[in-house]
């Protein structure tokens, strides 16, 4: 890969920002879950109110990544929780998973989509497609953030569609010689392992496991965001790269491999958007109570109640969604639609909070001495990454109709 540096973390500098940060908790949700749900969503809460939360802001704004946090990740066991403790993971079921998701982006969707990337994206697929050798070597590592890793599906032509990617693979007998590129991909320029999909020679989709160090292999950095700016973006380009065989993912093939990854991350976006948006709604409470104009507080004014009031609605539901989509998926019974509905849902709830809220706070909104505004441009990658707010409706509007409406278009 590249020999690009990032900053390792160690000049980051802590904020003036003071985390008052409390949970809304309107409907008693905590009561539907487990003393073990309960203490995982507290220590995460409190790790990032430790670690993450005074410097993020700081990080932001030189658009570096905290990657001394992804050490602290694994050994929180946020990377990879439903992974068996044989390999590292934590064996825990999919609302502790969740949990960690909302706790995390809380403090910023860029530090979430680390771990998205990591246990769903990187991890899922050794884990569920690899063999026991991929898995024994790569998913320890993963799981203590020992190693980081990336995900490559999109390409620069094929984003929404998947399915047309050119990368390739072509079998060299011992070897398979991979060539194509990949755009957008979170963590690439840091990462010692990718996991790649490319077509083989018949056309069918093939996921394996590239190494950082692999001849022919480079991951260039996308400058210039305004979004997820402490979250390092990246493109994988790949000359002739000599893939081993045993390195390839043998347990699937074709589109459907990456997509079920993606089921596991749009899942944990779900909860997570649910963090962006109860930290955006808790700022603007707390601070609607202490500014005063025209000799009240703002939230004594009917217009400030029905933002606050709406936004409490919305969270309140997207609670009960991502709850019961919790256990719906513990029983293996949740659908990719009903996923997508989550992730659409969720994320648009909290774009539409992060606005009002941003308005509450009036010009100082727009500062980053709060985290609203973060969160807000943050969202314009969430919303549009793991499939775009359209594509989740058209996953919508296939499910209830039967009727696939990306269909080829013919002249
Ligand atoms: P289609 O013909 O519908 O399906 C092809 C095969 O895949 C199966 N399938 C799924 N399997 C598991 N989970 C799902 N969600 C699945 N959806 C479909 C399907 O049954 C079929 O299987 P088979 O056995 O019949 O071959 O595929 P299509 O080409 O029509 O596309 C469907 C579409 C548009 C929904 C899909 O391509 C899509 O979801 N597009 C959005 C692309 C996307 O989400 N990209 C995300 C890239 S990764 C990323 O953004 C990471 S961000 C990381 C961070 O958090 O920082
Ligand atoms: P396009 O597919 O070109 O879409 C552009 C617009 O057209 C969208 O509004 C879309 O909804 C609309 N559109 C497309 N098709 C249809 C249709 N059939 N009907 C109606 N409207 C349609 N990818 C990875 O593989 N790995 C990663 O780690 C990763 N990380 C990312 C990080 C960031 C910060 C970002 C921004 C993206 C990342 N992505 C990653 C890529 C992401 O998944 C794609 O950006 C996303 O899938 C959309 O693809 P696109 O950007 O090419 O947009």
């Amino acid at each position: 890969m590249s020999s690009e540096t990032h900053n390792n973390g160690t000049a980051t500098q802590k904020s003036a920002f003071t985390d008052k940060y409390e949970y809304h908790d309107y409907y008693l949700m905590d009561e539907l879950l487990t003393p073990e749900h309960l203490l995982i969503k507290q220590t995460v809460r409190d790790w990032v109110k430790k670690s993450v939360t005074p410097i993020i802001e700081d990080c932001a704004q030189k658009c570096e990544f905290p990657f001394h946090l992804v050490k602290e990740m694994g050994e929180l066991g946020i990377f990879g929780p439903t992974v068996s403790t044989e390999y590292g993971g934590q064996g825990l079921d999919y609302i502790s998973y969740g949990l960690m998701m909302m706790e995390v982006e809380r403090a910023d969707s860029g530090i979430r989509s680390t771990a998205s990337v990591q246990g769903s994206l990187v991890m899922y697929p050794i884990y569920a497609f690899g063999s026991e050798e991929q898995k024994k070597k790569y998913l320890p590592k993963l799981a203590s953030g020992e190693w980081l890793g990336c995900f490559g599906l999109t390409e620069a032509n094929f984003g929404s569609n998947p399915s047309g990617m050119v990368s390739n693979i072509k079998d060299m007998g011992d070897y398979y010689l991979l060539n194509g590129s990949k755009m957008w991909i979170s963590n690439s320029p840091m990462s010692q392992v990718a996991v790649v999909w490319a077509k083989d020679e018949e056309g069918v989709i093939r996921g394996m496991i590239v190494e950082r160090g692999m001849e022919g292999f480079s991951a260039p950095e996308i400058h210039g965001k305004w979004s997820l700016r402490a979250s390092i973006t990246g493109e994988l380009v790949f000359d002739n790269v000599k893939i081993p065989k045993e390195n390839i993912l043998p347990g699937v093939k074709g589109l459907k491999g990456p997509l079920s990854c993606l089921n596991n991350a749009r899942y944990g976006i779900a909860w997570g958007a649910m963090g962006a948006a109860l930290d955006c709604y808790d700022t603007a409470l707390r601070y609607s109570k202490e500014r005063i104009q025209f000799d009240r507080p703002i939230a004594g004014f009917q217009l400030t109640q029905k933002k606050l009031a709406e936004m409490i609605t919305e969270i309140t539901k997207a609670q009960l969604l991502t709850w019961r989509l919790g256990v719906l998926k513990n029983e293996n019974r949740a659908t990719p639609a009903q996923i997508s509905m989550a992730k659409r849902n969720n994320v648009a709830m909290a774009m539409t909070i992060a606005r009002e809220a941003r308005q509450i706070l009036g010009g100082m909104g727009i500062t980053g001495e709060y985290s609203i505004m973060r969160h807000m441009m943050n969202l314009e990658s969430v919303v549009t990454y793991e499939g775009t707010h359209d594509i989740h409706l058209l996953i919508t509007g296939m499910d209830v109709t039967g009727i696939n409406a990306f269909g080829n278009y013919e002249e």
